[in-house]
Formats: C-alpha cells, sequence, structure tokens
C-alpha cells in the first residue's frame, strides 16, 4: 500500500534515496497520505527515530525529522521569460504556468540580481504587477553595479534557480535549485543549499552558539514573542541573519552571511544536507548573500545594510542594579546605602513596574515610593545614573482627563487601531487595558517625547528601559479576541509558540500607520526603540541609553539589549554566552543578561560565578524577581569576591568604551567567539563556553556548580594569564584551568596593548583618575593598541572632534604614546603606570621622552615590568616613548 501511494504519484519522481535531499512539502502540522497527494507530493511516511524518542524531544521544534511528504523532482515551478541586463545587474521575469497549493499563488514574479558591491549581492524577488509590503528599512540603494566582484552569479532558466559561487574557491555560497520556489500571497518558501553544515546566528533563539545541522533537522520561528527564553521556542526579537563556514580541504575557511530582509512571521528550517529553507507568510524575497570572507568581514558588510550600533553614555558601562520588587522606597534606600557602605563601585540604579502607581506608565507611587525623585537627584549628585522602566501598553481606562498619556494619544491618533476601524485596538497588560502606540506613526514620536519629558520634569531619569515589547498582551489579539480574516488566520501558520499570530499579542489584522500588524509585529520593538531614543536625545540632549528586550534587525542603532526573562540557575549563566555573542553579530553588540538570574532564587555560589562572567558582559546589570540578590547582601568573602570582579571590569573601562566607538565608527564586535579569531583551528568551532572581548581578552568562565576547574582551549599564540602576567605555557590544546570560586579565568593576548584606568566608586567619579597600560608583547616583541576618550555624553563629539585618540605601539623595546587628536582636555589624562608583559632579558634601564627614569622594576620569575610614577600628561600632543635597555 505504501508503495503503491508513493509510486503513484511518479515512481521516477519520487527517487530520492538521499533522505537529507528532501524537501518538505507540507510544513503544517498533522499531515497526511491524503494531504500530500492532494498536492502531487511524494509520501513515504517517517518514524521518529529511536534516537529522538528516546530522548524525548518533546517541543516544537526538536524532533523535526526526514519529512514525510516531499517535493517530486518535477514538482511545478517558476521558468525564465525574459532575462535583461541593467544598470545594477540584470532583471529577470519568471513565470509558473500552473497554481499548486496555496491561495493566492502569484504566477509572474520579478527577479533583481543586484551587483551591489564588491562583497555584497542581493536578490529581489516581487510580484511583477502588483506592489507587495516591504521592510521599512532604509537599506542602501545601488543604481550602478560594481564591475569586480568576489562571487560569481549564473542562472539556471528552466527550472529557474540562481547559483552563486566563491570566484575564488569555486564553493557555492548559494544554490536554490534545491527545492521549488512557492510564492502565494500570504506563503513564500524557498531553499538553497549551504556551504557547510556549521551556521552561527539565527535568533532570537536559545541555542548553543554553533547550529551544526551535520546530523539533524532544525525548524526554528521568528515570531517576536514575550516568553521565558526556553529552547526551541519563538524569543523576543527577530533577526533573519546567519553566518556561514565554508568548509573545504586544503583551502583556508571563509565565512559568509545571508540576511533575509523580512519582517513577516516565518519559519527557517535547516536540514543535513546542508540546506536552508525560508517560509515567511508575507512580503517579498529580498535576500542579501556577503562574501566575507572573515567572520568580521561578514558583520561589517552586513551593518552596512542595517545600521551600525549606537555609542553608549560613558556611564552606561558601569555596573547596574535593579530588582522586581523593591516594593518600597524604604527597601531601595537600604539597597543602595548597603552597596555604599560595602564600596561596590557602581553606576546605575533602576526600578522596575512596581515603583509605578498602579502599572501606569510616566508615574511614581506616591506612597510606597515617596520620595522618588529627590532620591534619584541624590543619587545623581554623586554621580551615579538612574533608569525606569516603560511599557508600551497605555491604560485605556483612566478617567479622561487625568492621564496624559492616554489624552494626548487619543487626540494625536497614534494608537494602533482595529481592523477596518479608527477605534484603537484594546488589549490588556500590566495597567489593565490597554491601547497600543503605534511607533511607526511618525506623530508618536511627539507624543513620546512630550508624555517621556512631562515625566522628566517630575524624575530627571537618565535612560528609559522600554519592556514588553513584543509587543505582549494578556489577551490572545484583544480583549475582544480579533477578525477572522485571512492576517488573523492565514492560511499557513508559522510554528509560534500558542499555534496562532494572536498568541499573547496583538491581531495581527490590527493597523498601523506603515501597515497592517500582519507585516510589522516583529519591528514594534524597532520602532519604540527609535522613538525611545530620539525622545531621550530631545529631552536630556545628552547621549541616549535605551534598553530594550525586543529587537529586529538594526535595533543596535537605537538601544541595548538584555536576554530576558532567564532563571537563576548554572544552564541560564552557560546560555548567556552564545546570546551575547549571537547578539554582537547581529549589531546589537551591547547586550548582558540578568547577572545572577531573574527567575528563582539565586544561591551565592551562583550569583558569585554569575558577577566575575557578568563582569566581563558589555551591559552588566543584576536584575531579579526572587529574593535580594545584590552583591551587598551576602556573604563577606563572597563579597570580596564580587568586588574583586567589578573592580576588574572597572579597571578595563577604557578598552570597553574603546570598543564601543570602534564597534559605532568601524562596525567591530565587541565580543566575539574564538572561531572568528582563529577559523583555521577546528578546535575553535562552536566554542561558546569562553569568548574574546575585542581581539584581545580571552574569558573562560566556570560554569559548572561545586568544581574547581575550568576544561578550557587556548588557542595557539602568546597569552598572559590576568591579572599575574605570567605567560601560558601551554597552547593549541585543551586544559584544565585552575578556577577555584574566587577566580575567573582571563587571558590577556600577546600583541595587543590595553588602556586600563584606577577604578573611583563610580565612572563618572573615576573620570580623571590615572591610566594605565597592559602592554602584552607578541613573541616578536610588539604590541599595539588605542584608546578614545571623550566627555562620554555628548552627541557630537565625533562630528565637532571633541575628543581624543591614542595610538599606542610597542616594538624593539620601546612604547611609543601617540596622541593623533587631543581636543577634549575637559578631564586630565595621566598616564601613571606601564605593564610590559613577556619581557625576557631583565631590564637595566628605563627611560621616559628621553630622560633616565628610576621608577620601574622587573620580575624575573614573570618576566614582566612595571614602570610607574610616570606622571605622563598624555594630551601633550606629540609623540612620547617609553624604552627599556636589557641585559646582553
Ligand atoms: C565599470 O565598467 C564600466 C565600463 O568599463 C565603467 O564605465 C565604469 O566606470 C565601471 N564602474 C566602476 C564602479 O568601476
Ligand atoms: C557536528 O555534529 C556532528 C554529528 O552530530 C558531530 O559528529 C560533530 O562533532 C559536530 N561538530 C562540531 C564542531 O560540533
Ligand atoms: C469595513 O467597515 C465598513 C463600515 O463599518 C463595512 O461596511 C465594511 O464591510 C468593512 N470592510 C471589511 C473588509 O470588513
Ligand atoms: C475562520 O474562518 C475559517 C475559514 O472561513 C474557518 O475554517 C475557521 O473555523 C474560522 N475560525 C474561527 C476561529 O472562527
Ligand atoms: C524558569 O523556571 C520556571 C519554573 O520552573 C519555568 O516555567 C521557566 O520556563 C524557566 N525559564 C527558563 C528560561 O528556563
Ligand atoms: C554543590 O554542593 C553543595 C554542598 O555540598 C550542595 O548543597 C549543592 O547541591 C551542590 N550543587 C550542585 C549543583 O550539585
Ligand atoms: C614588529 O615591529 C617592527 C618594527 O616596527 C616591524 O619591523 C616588524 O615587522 C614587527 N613584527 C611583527 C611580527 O609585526
Ligand atoms: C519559579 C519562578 O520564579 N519561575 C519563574 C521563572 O521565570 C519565568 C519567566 O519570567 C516566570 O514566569 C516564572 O514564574
Amino acid at each position: 500500500m505504501l508503495l503503491f501511494i508513493v509510486w503513484s504519484v511518479s515512481a521516477q519522481q519520487c527517487d530520492q534515496p538521499l533522505k537529507a535531499a528532501r524537501f518538505d512539502c507540507h510544513p503544517e502540522p498533522s499531515v497526511t497520505s491524503e494531504k500530500c497527494l492532494a498536492r502531487k507530493c511524494c509520501w513515504q511516511p517517517q518514524m521518529r527515530s529511536m534516537i529522538q524518542l528516546f530522548k524525548n524531544t518533546s517541543s516544537n521544534s526538536a524532533g523535526i525529522n526526514v519529512p514525510s511528504c516531499y517535493y517530486p523532482r518535477d514538482f511545478p515551478t517558476y521558468q525564465v521569460k525574459t532575462n535583461e541586463p541593467t544598470a545594477f545587474g540584470q532583471r529577470l521575469t519568471i513565470i509558473k504556468q500552473q497554481s499548486t497549493y496555496m491561495p493566492n499563488e502569484i504566477l509572474s514574479l520579478t527577479v533583481d540580481l543586484i551587483y551591489e558591491t564588491a562583497q555584497r549581492f542581493r536578490l529581489r524577488i516581487y510580484d511583477s504587477t502588483k506592489k507587495r509590503f516591504e521592510v521599512p528599512l532604509s537599506v542602501p540603494v545601488i543604481q550602478t553595479k560594481v564591475n569586480v566582484t568576489d562571487y560569481d552569479v549564473s542562472i539556471s532558466q528552466k527550472p529557474f534557480a540562481i547559483l552563486v559561487k566563491r570566484k575564488s574557491t569555486g564553493i557555492t555560497l548559494f544554490d536554490s535549485s534545491v527545492s521549488p520556489l512557492i510564492y502565494a500571497d500570504q506563503f513564500i518558501r524557498f531553499s538553497s543549499y549551504l556551504s557547510s553544515p556549521f551556521l552561527y546566528g539565527l535568533g532570537e533563539h536559545r541555542q548553543p552558539l554553533l547550529i551544526n545541522v551535520t546530523n539533524e533537522w532544525r525548524k526554528l520561528t521568528f515570531w517576536t514573542r514575550d516568553t521565558p527564553p526556553v529552547q526551541n521556542n519563538n524569543l523576543y526579537g527577530v533577526h533573519a541573519f546567519h553566518i556561514n563556514l565554508e568548509k573545504k580541504n586544503n583551502t583556508p575557511n571563509n565565512f559568509h552571511g545571508q540576511f533575509f530582509l523580512n519582517s513577516n512571521a516565518m519559519d527557517i528550517d535547516l536540514q543535513p544536507l546542508p540546506a536552508i529553507t525560508y517560509t515567511t507568510v508575507g512580503g517579498i524575497i529580498d535576500l542579501y548573500l556577503f562574501t566575507g570572507p572573515t567572520a568580521q568581514d561578514v558583520i561589517q558588510q552586513y551593518w552596512d545594510v542595517i545600521g551600525k550600533p549606537t555609542m553608549p553614555p560613558y556611564w552606561s558601562l558601569g555596573f547596574h542594579l535593579c530588582r522586581y520588587a523593591y516594593n518600597s522606597i524604604d527597601n531601595l534606600r537600604a539597597v543602595i546605602k548597603r552597596m555604599h557602605d560595602a564600596q561596590f563601585p557602581y553606576d546605575v540604579q533602576w526600578t522596575d513596574i512596581d515603583a509605578m502607581s498602579s502599572h501606569l506608565d510616566f508615574t511614581y507611587d506616591k506612597t510606597t515610593f515617596n520620595g522618588l525623585p529627590d532620591l534619584v537627584r541624590a543619587l545623581q549628585a554623586e554621580g551615579k545614573h538612574y533608569v525606569n522602566i516603560i511599557d508600551p501598553g497605555i491604560s485605556s481606562t483612566q478617567p479622561s482627563g487625568t492621564y496624559l498619556p492616554y489624552d494626548d494619544g487619543l487626540k494625536r491618533a497614534i494608537f494602533m487601531t482595529k481592523f477596518n476601524s479608527t477605534q484603537p485596538i484594546i488589549g490588556k497588560v500590566w495597567p489593565g487595558l490597554t491601547a497600543f502606540p503605534d511607533f511607526t506613526n511618525e506623530n508618536s514620536i511627539e507624543w513620546w517625547t512630550n508624555v517621556a519629558a512631562t515625566f522628566h520634569d517630575i524624575i530627571p531619569f537618565d535612560g528609559i528601559w522600554i519592556d514588553m515589547n513584543e509587543p505582549s498582551n494578556f489577551v490572545d489579539g484583544s480583549h475582544v479576541g480579533c477578525t477572522n480574516n485571512s492576517l488573523d488566520n492565514p492560511p499557513f501558520v508559522p510554528h509560534v509558540l500558542g499555534n496562532t499570530l494572536y498568541a499573547f499579542t496583538v491581531c495581527p489584522s490590527a493597523q498601523q500607520a506603515l501597515s497592517s500588524h500582519y507585516n510589522l509585529h516583529n519591528m514594534y520593538g524597532y520602532f519604540e526603540a527609535r522613538a525611545t531614543n530620539l525622545a531621550l536625545k530631545t529631552i536630556r540632549h545628552k547621549r541616549p541609553f535605551v534598553l530594550s528586550r525586543s529587537s529586529f534587525a538594526g535595533s543596535g542603532q537605537f538601544t541595548a539589549h538584555w536576554t530576558g526573562d532567564n532563571n537563576s540557575t548554572f544552564e541560564d549563566m552557560y546560555f548567556s554566552i552564545p546570546a551575547i555573542i549571537s547578539f554582537n553579530i547581529f549589531g546589537i553588540p551591547n547586550t548582558g543578561a540578568d547577572i545572577c538570574g531573574f527567575g528563582l532564587d539565586t544561591t551565592e555560589e551562583l550569583c558569585t560565578r554569575w558577577m566575575q562572567l557578568g563582569a566581563f558582559y558589555p551591559f552588566m546589570r543584576n536584575h531579579n524577581a526572587g529574593k535580594d540578590q545584590d552583591p551587598a547582601v551576602f556573604s563577606w568573602t563572597a563579597q570580596q569576591i564580587m568586588k574583586q570582579a567589578l573592580l576588574m571590569r572597572y579597571s578595563f573601562i577604557p578598552f570597553w568604551y574603546t570598543l564601543h566607538h570602534q564597534a559605532a565608527m568601524a562596525s567591530k564586535t565587541l565580543v566575539q567567539p574564538l572561531h572568528f579569531e582563529f577559523p583555521n583551528d577546528d578546535n575553535t568551532i562552536g566554542i561558546d563556553q569562553q569568548f574574546l572581548i575585542g581581539r584581545a581578552i580571552l574569558v573562560s568562565p566556570n560554569l559548572v556548580s561545586n568544581t574547581t576547574v575550568v576544561h578550557a582551549y587556548i588557542p595557539q599564540d602568546v597569552w598572559y594569564e590576568f591579572p599575574s602576567g605570567s605567560q601560558v605555557k601551554d597552547v593549541g590544546i585543551f586544559t584544565d584551568l585552575d578556577a577555584p570560586l574566587e577566580k575567573i579565568n582571563v587571558h590577556i593576548r600577546g600583541g595587543f596593548i590595553i588602556p586600563m584606568q584606577i577604578p573611583g566608586d563610580n565612572l563618572m567619579m573615576g573620570r580623571g583618575n590615572p591610566f594605565t597600560l597592559l602592554v602584552a608583547q607578541s613573541i616578536s616583541g610588539n604590541a599595539t593598541g588605542n584608546l578614545f576618550w571623550d566627555d562620554g555624553d555628548s552627541l557630537d563629539s565625533i562630528e565637532t572632534k571633541t575628543y581624543n585618540y591614542f595610538e599606542f605601539s610597542c616594538s624593539l623595546n620601546t612604547l611609543t604614546i601617540n596622541a593623533i587628536v587631543a581636543n577634549y582636555k575637559d578631564s586630565p589624562m595621566r598616564l601613571e603606570l606601564v605593564r610590559i608583559l613577556g619581557v625576557s632579558k631583565p631590564v637595566m634601564s628605563v627611560n621616559v621622552n628621553g630622560k633616565e627614569h628610576n621608577g620601574f622594576f622587573y620580575n624575573i620569575p614573570d618576566q614582566i615590568l612595571v614602570v610607574h610614577s610616570l606622571d605622563m600628561d598624555m594630551l601633550v600632543q606629540s609623540i612620547q616613548k617609553i624604552e627599556w635597555t636589557t641585559a646582553h
């Protein structure tokens, strides 16, 4: 019977013995032979493998396996009708003779092949006659093609397919011939070969850094959703971007990237062929290929399209402290006092929704938080900063004339409206019934600025935390549900949590200024972050700090990010590392996780380990909903360890600040995996329990409870242990590093100079403190580094060139300090001490700017030269030198 069914479609056409090459013809749940054969596809039922049953992989995307219903070879698809060269490249029209299985298939399409740069190729496939929704992201528009590219594009006419190869190696980067293109109004599906089964990216999902589909079928869903970050669910953000490793014997490992510029709900399926399949319910096919060849190159090329990250204010690099349910100003005061008494460096105090009056945005509870404005001003007087939370749901039930955010919003008509109506769509969030601002409506910017400014007059907050902006809704769709039109219930629903597009959010049929919520849902957080960033600039005239939970490609231009409502477990601590590395790839490098865990109560051991790790997150915030977990609440011993971690972070801030500058100006990630720096060392593929800050600092945290060693990989290079400065002997191997509770393993890479500063009580208090340099020499005794410095808060320090920029270099026993730009002089920059690692011979004398300097010592066993008592003004705009002579 089974054979009969298979052969009934057409024996030859269904003969695909390579199961990894079968492409799913029925991605909806509960496929049957009848439904499959109705699509004229091949039916061969597959059992879930015993291994999967054994592993009990239960969730909605694990356990996906070989499709039972797959395309026959001759499944109807498009063929090229016309093909002509254009200024930007080539334009084809493709047609299909008959509809297949989805309603409203579009049978005539236009294909643009755009040769944008030598390393960037763009493929657009859209309806030849009717304009369709396109993602409102301002991407570069290229009118004229480049003549020389690193890629070759070829076209298959019949059936239509696109093939892209890397010229230098011949490796296939894209090949859509593997399965038929389906292009219907609400269902677009296409596939391509991958160059290897190794991918990075495709977020936001909780997953290890490396996506390895050597032996695995994987389904990832993209639809922003408020849910605890557990594996296999669609989460808060959408980033349909990945980096694919190209592996071929005897050629160096290259990387390329692929970005699907589409904001509709989608699934991305991966299978071991290896191949990728995109299934989206709207928009057009707008696909970018970036040819790297390094991973950093791919990331730069991607950020050229989506926008570079914002430069954060300097103070936001410090330690942030928050808690849900301080519940009273006395509790809040007690926390601030014990942090102060215990002398922890700390910069930013936050409050959560419990400080609001009845959970109303832009209010505070004048009873339980009586005196909050004064408390904020007192913090600010000490150089600290304050951030408050704002959710998008605006209460719609306050008496008219009493609640400006709603009244003014109604007047300006900036709320999302019900389908085919001018009435706001009403859902339910923390304050009860709420309307949802439409941040794609340009009038919403002025409204948001206006209500935020009014509140800023009461509490002068320094940054805004935008939460719940998936947007989250405690009732599905609205308080009266949704319509049953094709936006709310499309013919195909990706594998979203809750099985409908309106689960825990607003009806997709709701209307926004730019389009339906169906098309814009995934960008809700993006547009809110943009509006909030603009509002803060207008209100404070200073560099904005925004923290957003929901994000989309390009959100890094406006906001930082945290990984949402994790739990206090060692596993959650581990998953924070792949998440932060991935968000660096996504262009939101200023990311962190709730340190010590958000849900469940932490333990002293976990919180100690996590504070050590968190000291190396770009964004460092301890936040939770359980019992108190601020550092000052723990035992004396734990406090000392946490303080060490914080002092370590604060001493590296000049390095971090310079990295932020390079991210904003030159598209460099702050944090990256070992594999990106050591691409030809296969041991590094997928390492995600260790990471690099910039290119120079290797962090290897202990992520396992009750252990005192870390099994870590130290790549082949020169590495020095921090802070001791001794050189690591065993490199290029996995090794057990000593990691008792009081120690986080940190290594400095030879060849780099790290600018550091003596920490103050907070970053503003410490600004004028002396600087130090950590010089980690390479084998040949060389090293380079740089330092960017400005007032830390102005909007235009780059444009007006009101900053300082130094280049440091070390070679031939000489450290050169070159003040390239020295225009910011409001704060002293004195170099006090230099530590040079890897000085292999005893030092006899030291000269500073040609004069003998007696303030030095040489550590023989560890081969470290320390030059102290320098008191060197780095702002003297010239080249300054520190030289040393060694014994022969
Ligand atoms: C590409 O080649 C054409 C013809 O040779 C030339 O006119 C044009 O300037 C070149 N474009 C670029 C960007 O080099
Ligand atoms: C990828 O997966 C395969 C099959 O499960 C496994 O053998 C291999 O070690 C994995 N590779 C990496 C780099 O993790
Ligand atoms: C839109 O609303 C108008 C007036 O209420 C109604 O006549 C019309 O049928 C509605 N259209 C749709 C598509 O629901
Ligand atoms: C929505 O309409 C479809 C088709 O008209 C129907 O099958 C489905 O049951 C309806 N759903 C609801 C919730 O009314
Ligand atoms: C945290 O724990 C709760 C309760 O066990 C669970 O429901 C939730 O999914 C967990 N969250 C994560 C991120 O694992
Ligand atoms: C670690 O050791 C402590 C004390 O022996 C024990 O209570 C705890 O359960 C252990 N933690 C884990 C995760 O095994
Ligand atoms: C080290 O610096 C010297 C002098 O600047 C230069 O000649 C040499 O090429 C450098 N070596 C390396 C490995 O960069
Ligand atoms: C026990 C506990 O606190 N669980 C929480 C874990 O985190 C999720 C997401 O925030 C909460 O919903 C749970 O209540």
